[in-house]
């Protein structure tokens, strides 16, 4: 399979994350949203995209990370019990925020002048993104991976959120409100993984 995206995207490193956690053998193509390859496996042009085996296009990335989940492999990402599964896609959905705001804020900070939407806008996204960590923080508590006793979808999810924090806002200084988050997040930098991202 091929994965196609940008290391600058959040989701993108989140896919290839649960790609090299799982073993699977891909390919990895840095490639913008407009690419002929991303347009002709996604209808709505955006990375990541998956390319199956057999040709077919797959998006966004938590369709992605099902999917490679299911392909076979451990670690078991998702787990099969009803409480297990909506755990992790909270966890899921709790990274993808604080992802999707640290996007809003890098946006807004990159347009033009006048048409940046100003401290109030970047404040909203900066609390959503401060409320996110606490959560995580707290859901963390005193347990060895964020999910059970095991990796899984929800150390992707904090995994690839707190990347993003870092690049995209360093001077935010979340470690020293957060400090069990920031042990784990360290446990987690030294597995083969993340260490791959570069
Ligand atoms: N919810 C999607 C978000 C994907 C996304 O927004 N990707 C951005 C790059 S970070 C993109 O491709 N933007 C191009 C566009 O929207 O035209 C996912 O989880 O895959």
């Amino acid at each position: 399979m091929k994965l196609l995206g940008s290391s600058r995207s959040p989701y993108v490193q989140k896919c290839r994350i649960a790609l090299l956690e799982k073993g699977h053998a891909f390919t990895y193509e840095e490639v913008a949203p407009t690419h002929e390859e991303v347009l002709a496996g996604n209808p709505l042009g955006k990375i990541p995209t998956l390319i199956r085996e057999d040709g077919k296009g797959l998006y966004d990335s938590s369709v992605i990370v099902d999917y490679v989940d299911g392909y076979g492999g451990k670690p078991t990402l998702i787990p099969g019990d009803f409480e297990g599964r909506i755990e992790m896609r909270r966890w899921e959905a709790l990274g993808d925020g604080i992802m999707d705001s640290l996007v809003a804020i890098a946006h807004d900070k990159r347009g033009a002048p006048e048409q940046q939407r100003g401290a109030e806008y970047i404040a909203r996204f900066q609390r959503k993104v401060e409320a996110g960590l606490a959560a995580m923080e707290a859901d963390l508590g005193d347990k060895p991976f964020c999910f059970g006793a095991a990796f899984t979808l929800a150390d992707v999810a904090c995994a690839s959120a707190l990347i993003y924090l870092d690049r995209s806002m360093p001077e935010m200084n979340w470690r020293e409100k957060h400090p069990v988050l920031a042990k784990h997040f360290a446990k987690l930098q030294e597995r083969p993984s993340l260490k791959a991202l570069g």
